[in-house]
């Protein structure tokens, strides 16, 4: 009997010491709204791997900034203080310029090329993550970036010296080129920006436009640019990753499959459905007329110069890919 019961307590200590070891939790920082599709996609995503991992890993999201905020995301999962987290890549050219491949006006102007280009692109990415400790899920676009001002916009000479929201160096070279005035704020902050009248004009897509209910802070036209579909990525922090089991990683890395289609069929829905919206809510939604079309491209050709001159040959080779 004594033998017995030293036995069970051996048995009953291992099975608490594996489920200690086994059962891991993962805080997963957003930074949208919960009812912005990418939260609703990651949300879906973390409850799917919940569920289907059999209690070996517990995904937990915190979408609207309120674990971390972007602009801090992208160093809490490297350091670990966030398992898991979503960052829009092309603001973090710094860390590499191959994650702004995304940004560069013109170079991927409909969905397809957009996929062909994360294609072209993703497997160097991923490397350049895993080298900074990180691993790469899943990556999902935002719906077509447009041009969004208070102010009519008819010629070169109207975009002089508009106060302008940036979200990354792309913006922020693109506005220093058409003369407008770039202040870089977070999607967090838009609403107060042009309520206060910090800035007065944007480009970003119909969906953070619509998010924002952007026409209530005197918003009125939507110029249609149409000139690129930067994307959010899903990261991992290493030594988390390295903590499940080899099957809880392919369920991971299943579920990521999964979410990356969904996200990008619903980016698709909303390219149309948040235009509209746009329009219903009273605002002007067009194009932008050939000479300041052309005046975007003339300085998409000049970023396009400037960002392979800091990509190099790394750069070369997923342009080489892409075309
Ligand atoms: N919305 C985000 C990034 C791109 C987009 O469409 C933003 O405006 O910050």
């Amino acid at each position: 009997m004594k033998l017995f019961k030293y036995f069970l307590s051996i048995i009953a200590s291992l099975i608490i010491f594996s489920n200690i070891s086994l059962a891991e939790k993962w805080d997963m920082a957003l930074a949208y709204g919960a009812g912005n599709f990418h939260s609703a996609n990651a949300t879906e995503f973390a409850k799917n791997v919940t569920e289907k991992s059999g209690g070996k890993l517990t995904i937990v999201t915190h979408p609207g900034g309120s674990l971390f905020k972007g602009g801090e995301i992208f160093r809490a999962v490297r350091t670990g203080q966030a398992q898991i987290g979503e960052r829009f890549m092309s603001a973090l050219g710094k860390e590499d310029p191959l994650l702004e491949i995304d940004s560069q006006p013109f170079l991927a102007t409909s969905y397809s090329d957009a996929m062909k280009l994360y294609k072209a692109s993703k497997d160097e990415i991923a490397k350049s993550l895993d080298s900074k400790g990180l691993v790469f899920l899943y990556a999902v676009p935002w719906p077509a970036q447009g041009l969004y001002s208070k102010k009519e916009i008819n010629s070169v000479g109207d975009l002089k010296g508009l106060k302008f929201r940036a979200y990354n160096s792309a913006t922020i070279r693109i506005a220093e080129l058409t003369g407008m005035a770039p202040t870089k704020i977070e999607a967090a902050e838009i609403s107060q920006a042009f309520s206060t009248g910090a800035v007065e004009s944007m480009i970003t897509s119909p969906t953070t436009g619509k998010n924002k209910k952007i026409w209530e802070n005197g918003v009125k036209y939507f110029y249609d640019i149409a000139a690129w579909f930067p994307k959010n990525m899903i990261i991992v922090n290493k030594d988390a990753w390295n903590k499940l089991d080899s099957a809880t990683q392919e369920l991971v890395m299943q579920q990521a499959a999964l979410a990356e289609r969904k996200g990008w069929n619903l980016s698709k829905k909303g390219n149309v459905a948040d235009k509209k919206a746009l329009a219903d809510a009273g605002m002007q939604v067009g194009k932008v007329n050939a000479q300041l079309k052309a005046h975007f491209e003339e300085v998409g050709a000049k970023m396009a110069q400037e960002w392979s001159d800091k990509a190099g040959s790394r750069g070369a080779a997923v342009l080489d890919a892409y075309k």
